[in-house]
């Protein structure tokens, strides 16, 4: 496996950086998964943007243009010859001193780039559904850390997801701190009610995941209708279906929320039919390499 790490490649085993960088030391830095689908980079634009929001937000100066950030991450895959990768694009605040100052870390920034294989649920919870519950811990506030920002500390997302495998779960549901539905711990949510679709706005806590994105987007096309709405946890109980999106999950349905069973226990007509476009549109869509 070949990583790029500051404008060379690196074998897996000799792929190291200093462990003064913040990124390790703080979680100070951004990223982004992204995924290749038959040699195309899906929706690579949107996340070398959204990495750019992300670092903005922060103040965290990425050394290289987009132009120059995009090509890399293509001559990534490449080298790596995959025609279907899972590719993890980090930028740290670079190495400083043992004090969180990020004006310390006088080097600029780490660029890592990781292109590799990712399973994120087993493979038969794709045709079976995944069985979620809520959990305590509620997603960052805005105010705080915005979930808008894709940092490098998802110990907020982390403590969901361990809080879920507590209760028997694959997955948590995370609320926001008014109580209403945000997201999971690496996927954005949606349910199907009376052959609508309906996901949480971005504002409180929840990413714009560009997933969801997609998923709205083929739902304009294909007629659907499709809101951005507040969700509460009775409407997720009383939906007729519901499923997960994100880069890493692709689409993955829901048939169990907190012990009850959404629709028939079965993944629904709509989250299939769904599921079968995004496919389409991932190996047609995409940059090409
Ligand atoms: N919400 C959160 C908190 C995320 O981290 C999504 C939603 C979905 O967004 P996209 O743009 O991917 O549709 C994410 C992204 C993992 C993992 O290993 C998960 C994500 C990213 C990287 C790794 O679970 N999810």
């Amino acid at each position: 496996m070949k990583i790029y790490i500051n404008g060379k490649f690196y074998e897996k085993e000799s792929a190291k950086i200093s462990v003064f960088d913040h990124g390790l030391l703080y979680g100070d830095g951004v990223f982004e998964g992204i995924r290749s689908y038959n040699r195309r980079v899906f929706k690579l634009k949107e996340h070398i943007d959204r990495l750019f929001e992300s670092a903005q937000s922060i103040m965290l100066n990425i050394p290289l243009t987009k132009i120059q950030l995009t090509k890399v991450v293509v001559q990534t895959i490449i080298a790596n010859k995959l025609n279907n990768a899972y590719i993890r694009l980090i930028v740290t605040r670079g190495e400083g001193d043992l004090g969180l100052d990020p004006r310390k870390c006088c080097k600029g920034g780490t660029i890592i780039i990781i292109a590799d294989k990712i399973a994120l649920y087993p493979q038969e919870l794709y045709s079976k559904g995944l069985s979620i519950v809520t959990v305590p811990t509620v997603r960052n506030l805005p105010e705080a850390l915005n979930p808008q920002i894709k940092s490098l500390n998802y110990l907020n997302n982390i403590l969901a997801k361990i809080e879920a495998a507590n209760a028997g779960c694959d997955e948590a549901i995370m609320l926001d701190s008014l109580g209403y539905v945000a997201e999971c711990t690496g996927d954005n949510i949606f349910v199907v009610k009376n052959g609508h679709l309906y996901t949480p706005p971005q504002c409180m806590g929840t990413l714009r995941g560009i997933t969801r994105d997609a998923i709205l987007e083929i739902a304009r096309k294909s007629k659907i209708s499709a809101h951005e709405h507040v969700i509460t946890r009775h409407e997720v109980y009383i939906s007729d279906e519901c499923f997960l999106t994100g880069t890493a999950a692709e689409i993955i349905p829901v048939v169990k929320v907190d012990g009850r069973v959404i629709g028939h226990g079965i993944p629904g007509k709509l989250t299939l039919a769904l599921m079968k476009k995004f496919k389409q549109l991932t190996v047609k869509d995409g940059v090409k390499y």
